[in-house]
């Protein structure tokens, strides 16, 4: 881990930043989070990039709203900048800002949002294999928006990627492929998904109750600067057998191949997520500013 983290107003080392038992968050999954990844610029060590900061403290201040907390945009971005500059880290890292709330009952108490609110940092290499992972089909669907809202990252989502994550693992894949309600594609237990078929790239659209995510928002952009055509659209669970690519995007695993769903192989050669990795690594070190909210 960095060695300090921001806890209740202050930095402090990242052991000293504990929480009580009764968190209201602990008992009932009412968080919200973030995750950003940051490099030393390699040009100037001194200074620090940050992939998306902008979009990344709307979209946590947003998901923070889902749970009535009013925790503004710009003030998460203060800290997060200033995180960076106490922790002063060398390498490739990834931070987590998460906002929760405390106290018990089942309606949280709205309560002292600044002190509900904490940001650590550990260095980040590889999340995912960058030369192909194997998914499977998760026997478990992600959650419906009528359920609690899923275009923010609240934290109780998550218990659905871990219950597929560690169902895809103890059965030999990398990674798992959850369904929605709908029984059509949705994402991986923390990425968004795209397929290739036939030179264009095609991926769930929004009222397909997939997260609003970040890295799958700058590889749209990418690949229409590319020339490439993107479709939003339901996608089959068979046209991810029959793809000519497949891959997963997210902040931690950046963009990661697939290269076998079930027991389907995919094709090795990869043109356009090859493409599209190169230059979404090119956007990260030299801060297009076109990409930059
Ligand atoms: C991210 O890419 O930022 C994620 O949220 C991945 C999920 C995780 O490992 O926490």
């Amino acid at each position: 881990f960095l060695p300090f983290a921001y806890f209740q107003n202050q930095f402090v080392p990242f052991e000293k930043a504990n929480i009580s038992i009764a968190t209201h968050a602990l008992h009932y999954g009412t968080a919200a989070f973030g995750g950003l990844r940051g490099i030393p610029n390699p040009e100037n060590p001194e200074q620090v990039l940050l992939f998306r900061l902008d979009r990344h403290c709307k979209r946590l201040s947003l998901s923070a709203k889902f749970l009535h907390h009013d925790l503004p945009a710009d003030k998460i971005q203060q800290i997060i900048i200033d995180f960076v500059k106490k922790n002063k880290p060398t390498k490739p890292f990834y931070i987590r800002p998460l906002v929760y709330s405390s106290g018990l009952g089942i309606a949280p108490r709205l309560h002292n949002i600044e002190k509900d609110f904490f940001v650590y940092g550990l260095e980040m290499g590889e999340y995912l294999s960058a030369d192909g992972i194997s998914c499977r089909i998760s026997s478990w669907y992600r959650q419906e928006d009528r359920s609690f809202p899923l275009r923010g990252k609240i934290s109780a989502a998550y218990i659905t990627s871990a219950l597929a994550k560690t169902e895809a693992v103890e059965s030999g894949f990398d990674e798992a492929i959850l369904m929605n309600s709908q029984g059509k594609v949705c994402e991986a237990t923390g990425m968004n998904i795209f397929i290739v078929r036939n030179g264009q790239l095609i991926t769930p659209g929004f009222e397909q109750d997939i997260l609003e995510g970040i890295t799958r928002d700058s590889v749209i952009k990418v690949a229409q600067d590319l020339g490439i055509t993107v479709i939003e659209r339901a996608v089959d669970k068979t046209e991810l057998f029959i793809a000519d690519e497949v891959f997963l995007c997210g902040t931690a695993a950046k963009i990661s191949p697939v290269n076998r769903i079930e027991n389907y192989s995919l094709p090795q050669e990869r043109p356009i997520t090859d493409k599209l990795r190169e230059k979404i690594t090119a956007i990260t070190l030299n801060q297009d500013p076109k990409y930059k909210d």
